[in-house]
């Protein structure tokens, strides 16, 4: 993914040039992972540019920090407003937001007190897996490298670390010629995909791993959830067996950067027909009028970017008394 520079970036309560917002190389999180960070979309909606699920990004934030003890110096509030900020000040009405906080320069070693330093950037990022992804589906591998496991490291933290682990996985699937792939959890049930987790429909009921299968605990999975419930369909959290990704009658995938992307083939299996079902289709369509503010039910979801207040008008004390 190229990043379409823009104009600024928030760093440590300041806006910076895009090009000045640079760390040390002695920056602890770059020597230890140490840093948590989020993927947050904003799109245009016919009331205005609207961050989809903001409040409960920047939450998941704050917990994955503190999973880690990684103290952010800034609220929620204070990074909601540096980011919409941010958005008006590059003109951005549409965009992919990566707020990052973590450990900064100053110390070294494992038990390190330095800072933490938070960034947040925005710019224009298309399909996560491919223009024709959200139409035509994906071709999936199961990965032969299992996902991060709680006995280690915290897989419910979106942390900078664990994303070594996403990158093995992703490297060694689009290598192979697939689009994606499907990490199994360390009892080898499925877990989700390298940035995106996942759900699979069977006997027309919709299947998605559990907490306790070392997923992250993903916004667009609540919400395409909330969804599924909403328009009548049963959701079960449950243990999936790899063979059932086979089996399915549907698979799809659900993140910020990928939306809601259909699966139709894994580990050269076709999934039910070879082309996206039917409740995949219907559970994308919502999901879509979702993030665009056509669905009322969901309108509490967006955060809308207001434009900058003007000054106060300047009192008219022009007024002509009444004759
Ligand atoms: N699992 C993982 C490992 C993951 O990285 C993501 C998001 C999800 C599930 C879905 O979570 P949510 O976005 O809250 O529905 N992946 C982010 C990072 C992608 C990247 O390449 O960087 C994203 O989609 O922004």
């Amino acid at each position: 993914m190229n990043m379409e520079r823009q104009e600024l970036i928030w760093q440590n309560g300041e806006f910076v040039a895009w090009e000045d917002a640079q760390v040390h190389v002695l920056t602890h999180g770059l020597h230890y992972g140490t840093g948590v960070f989020e993927g947050i979309r904003c799109y245009e909606t016919a009331r205005g540019p609207a961050i989809f699920r903001h409040a409960d990004h920047l939450d998941r934030l704050h917990k994955s920090a503190d999973l880690y003890f990684l103290e952010i110096p800034y609220g929620t509030e204070e990074l909601r407003q540096a980011t919409h900020e941010l958005l008006r000040r590059c003109n951005l009405r549409s965009a992919y937001i990566r707020p990052i906080a973590f450990r900064g320069y100053g110390e070294l070693g494992l038990y390190a007190k330095s800072g933490i330093e938070v960034a947040i950037a925005a710019w224009p990022w298309g399909a996560y897996l491919g223009e024709e992804s959200k139409g035509g589906g994906i071709r999936a591998k199961v990965s032969s490298w299992r996902r991060i496991s709680p006995a280690s490291t915290l897989p419910h933290a979106k942390a900078s670390g664990s994303y070594l682990n996403s990158i093995l996985a992703k490297t060694e699937s689009a290598n192979a010629g697939y689009d994606e792939a499907i990490l199994l959890d360390e009892r080898g049930f499925v877990c989700e995909g390298s940035g995106e987790n996942i759900f699979v429909v069977r006997e027309g009921e919709i299947l998605t791993p559990p907490h306790v299968a070392s997923i992250l605990d993903g916004i667009n999975r609540k919400s395409v959830i909330q969804i599924a419930r909403d328009l009548g369909y049963t959701v079960v959290e449950r243990d999936i067996a790899r063979s059932e990704l086979y089996l399915a009658e549907e698979v799809f995938m659900t993140g910020t950067a990928a939306e809601m992307v259909p699966v139709r083939e894994i580990d050269d299996h076709r999934v039910g027909g070879g082309e996206p079902g039917e409740i995949t289709r219907h559970l994308q369509a919502k999901f879509e009028d979702a993030l665009y503010g056509r669905a009322d039910e969901y309108l509490e979801w967006l955060d809308f970017v207001e434009p900058a207040e003007r000054p106060a008008a300047v009192e008219d004390d022009r007024i002509t008394p009444a004759a």
